[in-house]
């Protein structure tokens, strides 16, 4: 395996004018042909990348080469420089075969339609090209096929039956290259932009789904209108193209014009997507449009930049759901995944900055860290020169770097230059990993308050050590009556350790932290549950407030874990809590709902001890049901008030009464038996619903019925199917749910070469934490099983799914045994994939 280095990038020597290509689509054997034209810039030979390609034809200006140029082991073709002038075409004809293509990269087969996957290196299993980042061209696409609709990057020049032309004038890297051939139907919309152009909109989808599509049409068009408000960008094609595609090894993908996604951030109606599918298709699709200008327009010099894209497209999408939905609600869910899937990277072996300087397979840096740490660096910037500064520095961005390939050094100097602030010591938020541990330790005397601060970071991978960073500490001041005495006021700390202070006050406040997570930092500070509990009742800052009252389910949960009963205030708050519920249904849902095993693990780990998976589970169901125990009526009356009569709307405030009224169902299922859940299952005429109380009825173990009646209701719907096999093994009783997960894996259902079926099934166990961590091994033992048989079919989806054992080292010496032969095992199985090598090798260091 070869480690590529960022410090090795080194310009390309050719700038390509011109990429013209040809298909003959065929499933077993596709032709294309190219013409690429080239114009040399500086000294070097012509290297061009390819994989797996069956090279018919290669040719410089009509003269044949010789095939033997090809060096099929690196995966390159090098064209001597002496054999080549100023400017030239380069040709060639090659074969390739999607129906093989298992592994959805290139081009490749889902359910009949012709699709492709290119970024980050897909691009060099159609042809032959410098699949790089920072070489783009405009691309002209001919495809000939049998198949009725035929799309390409950019705009239709022609459409005739059996062909299509397309033209995509805005130059692209190869990543960005796209095409589609299918039998689909489109619903079809259109958008006028600022400056009065009308565009085009269709969303592609199999003949049947079309009355599913019609909220990724809406939110498509939400995000078109948002992006000129917020950040002045506009469209710039005469048409947008999204089509939905069943197997997909992401979410969706921004190419030029032609957006292609995974279906099930597509598809959605009341009977077969939750609210939270419906959130997630208004991000996804926002997030993919909003590349167009933070990605596609202006792209990344090298994949060691993916941050700049990523990040700050993540940022942007996090902005516009804020934007769309509820911003304080968006907030907390945003924090909730960081911590759930960033820290945890950032605290094991996978540990990597967000721009990280060395890799083996680009595919393995797709990661939390990139994307949501990216994203909240963003965050910090913005915070730091402020809205207005962050405006300039945008609008600065765009004008300096349209048509670029960039790095994250060009993205800082643009806040520099905008803002005329020296941001050399931020930038190391880009290139160290580990996430700040912040410490807080406080002296009051004679009215000033003084917070001593110390930030430190552990060492991570390859770097030991880590000189501090800035760090923007939003927080306010709240009385011992509840009143906010000091409104948020933001602190920048840029030392290791750092004191500030607060004079005037009458009586001792309570600090409260960090709010609007204002930095990506784990928090250590002496506080009292009665201080948890009054910031929980009157903190004015959302965030805040709510991490407040989950830092006391924390604590008690685990004094629980760890062999003491406790849980008293938290109990107690929760009444209070539930008295005012109805005024803000949401907050009060995220509130009811206690940490999940994972985080609670997390916690005691970082706190030096070992966490016990059945402990944990065991501490988490008896707190519930005390909750439920002392609040029955309370919980009652809400979860009745909650019923929303009506026609379903997946808006933001019929979201928050259905979490809200399946909080309560969570609760009081722990000691109605399931009576709640049974009915509300055969009731429900929504799936947030439906799937809300299915989950309660597996918990309960009284699913039987409901679980046949659901793959009777939905047996022919692939995507409502992947709910019923991610459900089972991720809500079963621990103890039963590796059996489960093994009944399920039968065939014939399991099409486990599916990536959603796959992560479903496989997905819906890791996610169960005392199961997968069952102390025989078991889940370990299952998951690498199936991860075996998947690499050699999808080497992506199998690398990714490695990162369920991430924490293994945190865990005691029995199950780190299990963990390790279970990893050793898939570590040696023979011709395993470069992708899972690099996961493996990395988890077992
Ligand atoms: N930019 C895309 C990232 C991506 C991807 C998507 C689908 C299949 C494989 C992929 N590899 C990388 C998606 C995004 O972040 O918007
Ligand atoms: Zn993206």
């Amino acid at each position: 395996t070869v480690t590529q280095y960022l410090a090795d990038w080194r310009p390309y020597p050719f700038e390509v004018t011109q990429t013209r290509l040809e298909f003959d689509l065929a499933p077993r054997t596709t032709r294309v042909r190219s013409q690429i034209g080239f114009r040399r810039k500086d000294t070097g030979d012509l290297v061009l990348d390819g994989a797996g390609l069956k090279t018919l034809s290669l040719a410089i200006d009509g003269r044949s080469l010789d095939l033997g140029l090809i060096r099929a082991d690196q995966e390159k073709l090098v064209i001597p420089a002496a054999d080549l002038p100023e400017s030239f075409t380069f040709e060639a004809e090659v074969e390739i075969d999607p129906e093989a293509n298992t592994a959805l990269e290139g081009l490749y087969l889902s359910g009949g339609i012709f699709c492709t996957q290119c970024e980050a290196e897909g691009f060099r299993h159609i042809t032959w090209y410098p699949d790089r980042p920072d070489v783009m061209a405009p691309f002209h696409v001919t495809i000939r096929s049998d198949k009725p609709v035929l799309l390409s990057n950019g705009n239709p020049m022609s459409n005739t039956t059996k062909e299509a032309v397309w033209h995509d004038p805005w130059p692209k890297p190869a990543y960005l290259f796209a095409l589609v051939a299918g039998d689909l139907v489109a619903i079809s919309d259109s958008f006028t932009t600022m400056s009065g152009r009308k565009v085009a909109l269709n969303v592609w989808v199999r003949p049947g789904d079309q009355d599913r599509a019609g909220y990724a049409m809406e939110s498509l068009i939400r995000s078109m209108k948002w992006d000129e408000e917020a950040y002045g960008r506009e469209y710039d094609l005469d048409v947008f193209n999204i089509v939905a595609v069943d197997d997909f090894n992401m979410g969706a993908m921004e190419n030029k014009g032609l957006n292609i996604f995974n279906s099930k951030l597509v598809l959605a109606s009341a009977e077969t997507a939750t609210d939270g599918d419906y959130e997630r298709i208004e991000g996804v699709i926002g997030h993919e449009y909003f590349h167009n200008w933070t990605g596609n327009r202006i792209t990344c010099r090298d994949w060691f930049q993916l941050c700049l894209k990523e990040g700050l497209t993540v940022f942007r999408d996090q902005q516009f759901t804020s934007d769309m939905r509820s911003a304080a609600v968006k907030r907390i869910h945003d924090v909730q995944t960081l911590r759930a899937r960033q820290f945890r990277e950032d605290a094991g072996p996978l540990a990597h900055p967000p721009c990280p300087d060395h890799y083996q397979e680009i595919n393995n840096f797709y990661t939390a860290t990139v994307y949501e740490k990216g994203a909240e660096v963003i965050g910090m910037l913005k915070r730091l020169v402020g809205e207005a500064g962050y405006r300039k520095a945008l609008d600065l961005y765009f004008d300096r770097h349209d048509g670029q390939a960039c790095t994250i050094e060009d993205w800082i100097t643009v806040f520099e230059d905008a803002t005329g602030r020296d941001l050399t010591r931020f930038k190391r938020w880009y290139t160290d990993a580990g996430t700040p541990r912040l410490s807080l330790s406080e002296e009051w005397r004679d009215g000033t308050l003084t917070l001593n601060f110390r930030q430190e970071t552990v060492p991570t991978p390859g770097q030991p050590d880590k000189p501090p960073r800035v760090i923007p500490i939003a927080l306010g001041l709240i009385g011992p009556n509840g009143d906010e005495v000091l409104p948020t006021t933001m602190l920048e700390m840029t030392w290791a350790e750092q004191s500030f202070r607060f004079d005037g006050l009458g009586a001792r406040p309570v600090v409260s932290l960090l709010r609007g997570f204002s930095a990506p930092v784990t928090v250590s500070r002496e506080i009292t549950a009665d201080e948890q509990a009054l910031l929980l009742a009157h903190d004015t800052d959302p965030y805040a407030r709510w991490q407040a009252g989950h830092d006391l389910a924390l604590d008690a949960l685990i004094a629980r874990a760890t062999g003491v009963t406790d849980g008293a205030e938290f109990r107690h708050a929760i009444g209070g809590l539930l008295a005012d519920a109805e005024s803000d249904p949401a907050f009060a849902a995220l509130c009811l709902w206690l940490p999940g095993e994972e985080e609670i693990a997390t916690t005691i780990a970082t706190r030096g001890l070992t966490p016990d998976p059945d402990a944990i589970h065991a501490a988490r169901e008896a707190l519930a049901r005390d909750i439920a125990s002392a609040h029955e009526q309370a919980l009652a009356r809400l979860y009745d008030a909650m019923d929303n009569p009506g026609p379903y709307r997946p808006d933001a405030e019929g979201g928050a009464r259905r979490s809200l009224r399946l909080a309560c169902l969570g609760l009081l299922s722990r000691i109605d038996a399931g009576k709640r859940a049974g009915t509300l299952f055969g009731a429900a005429s929504n799936m947030t619903e439906r799937q809300g109380a299915l989950e309660c009825l597996i918990a309960t173990g009284k699913d039987g019925d409901a679980l046949v009646a659901f793959a009777q209701e939905f047996g022919s719907n692939r995507l409502v199917m992947d709910k019923w096999f991610m459900v089972q093994p991720l809500r079963t009783a621990p103890g039963l749910a590796v059996a489960r997960a093994r009944e399920l894996a039968a065939p014939p259902d399991f099409d486990w070469k599916n990536p959603n079926r796959f992560r479903a099934l496989i997905g819906g166990l890791t996610g169960n934490h005392a199961a997968f961590h069952a102390a025989d091994g078991s889940g370990y033992g299952f998951v690498v099983d199936w991860l075996m048989r998947l690499d050699p079919v999808n080497p992506q989806t199998t690398a990714r799914m490695c990162s369920a054992f991430e924490t293994w080292t945190r865990y005691d010496a029995g199950r780190q045994a299990h963990a390790r032969a279970a990893l050793s095992r898939l570590a040696a199985m023979p011709g395993l994939s470069r992708n899972t090598a690099e996961m493996v090798t990395r988890i077992l260091a």
